[in-house]
């Protein structure tokens, strides 16, 4: 189904998914990309995703791309996350289908699984009971974005698959301190924390939820991998099959910053999702496995803030 020279369509380039699945791609020998930035190309506007896939007519893509944020961000404006979403997967799985594209994957989340699901959660749990209410309007998009394609193989007869990896963090991650995700967050706090020599950082919620942790490099190399071997209509999860208590991760990027100050938890925040760890087992049986160790991975994501972030 690929070929080395196959052009290959990833939406979200330049976003922490997106990006990563472009490096693992060019490892992977592929060479003929075409990519618009947000600013070029508002995948939200049906006419203008019809028009760019009639004239590049990309054979395989890949759809990272997305609104996202942390918590924060999710009950701030569930609506943006529902709308935004929402109108990205379904114009360019359209677009898609209307063009002719041979495979298409895409990216949904953990997070469509139900607040209180039976942990861990195996694929077949989907829909079993309602979503979290913080990021409602994120989960129903995603289920939506991975029915779609789920529906558009039954009646179209496409090659559309869906990957519902954990949470992410790694290269290129966005370290708003209010609106981010949980580890840049506390990247950026810890390493300000150290670098003005502050008594304590402040850590939201009870540091009792429980989050399954991916770096993102491992996640693109799943959607690779999947992207070579599998066709056909179930989704996979991509993550460790491991996870930790918030309080727990916290530690872990201290140690890693190098804080060796207090840590205090704000319990007027919101947990969110009391616990959230993925049942792997059936991409194991398919043949992948991660690699990179949590420690390892915030090490490596710490250096590249480092760089990258003054
Ligand atoms: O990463 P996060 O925002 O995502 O938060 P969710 C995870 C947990 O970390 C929550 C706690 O229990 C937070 O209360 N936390 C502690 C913090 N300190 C901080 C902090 O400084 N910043 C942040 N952001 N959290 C998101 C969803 O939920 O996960 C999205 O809202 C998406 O839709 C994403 O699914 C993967 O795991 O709670």
């Amino acid at each position: 189904m690929l070929n080395k020279d196959s052009k290959i369509y990833i939406a979200g380039h330049r976003g922490m998914a997106g990006s990563a699945i472009m490096r693992k791609l060019k490892e992977a020998g592929y060479t003929n990309f075409v990519g618009r930035s947000s600013g070029e190309l508002d995948l939200r506007c049906q006419d203008a995703t019809m028009k760019f896939f009639e004239e590049e007519k990309p054979e395989i893509v890949v759809l990272a791309a997305a609104k996202v944020g942390g918590i924060m961000a999710n009950m701030e404006s569930p609506a943006s996350f529902l709308y935004d979403n929402l109108m990205i997967e379904a114009n360019v799985i359209e677009a898609a289908r209307r063009t002719g594209v041979k495979k298409l994957l895409f990216l949904g989340s953990s997070c469509i699984y139900p607040r209180l699901s039976p942990q861990p959660m195996k694929e077949e749990y989907l829909l079993d009971g309602k979503v979290e209410p913080t990021n409602e309007g994120y989960a129903i998009a995603k289920i939506a974005g991975m029915k779609l394609c789920e529906m558009y193989n039954r009646q179209y007869g496409t090659d559309y698959i869906s990957v519902m990896p954990c949470n992410l963090y790694g290269y290129g991650d966005n370290f708003d301190p209010v609106r981010s995700h949980v580890v840049p967050a506390l990247i950026r706090k810890y390493h300000e924390a150290k670098v003005s020599g502050a008594e304590s950082v402040t850590v939201w919620g009870t540091g009792k939820a429980r989050r399954e942790l991916l770096f993102t490099d491992d996640m693109a190399d799943a959607c690779v991998y999947l992207l070579e071997s599998y066709s056909g209509n179930e989704f996979f999860n991509v993550g460790t099959g491991k996870d930790v208590s918030i309080a727990e991760l916290a530690k872990t990027v201290a140690e890693v910053v190098g804080y060796e100050g207090k840590t205090e938890f704000d319990t007027s925040k919101p947990d969110g999702m009391p616990q959230k760890l993925m049942d792997c087992t059936k991409l194991e049986k398919a043949g992948w496995k991660y690699k990179t160790e949590l420690k390892e991975g915030l090490a490596k994501t710490y250096e590249w803030f480092l760089k990258n972030c003054k």
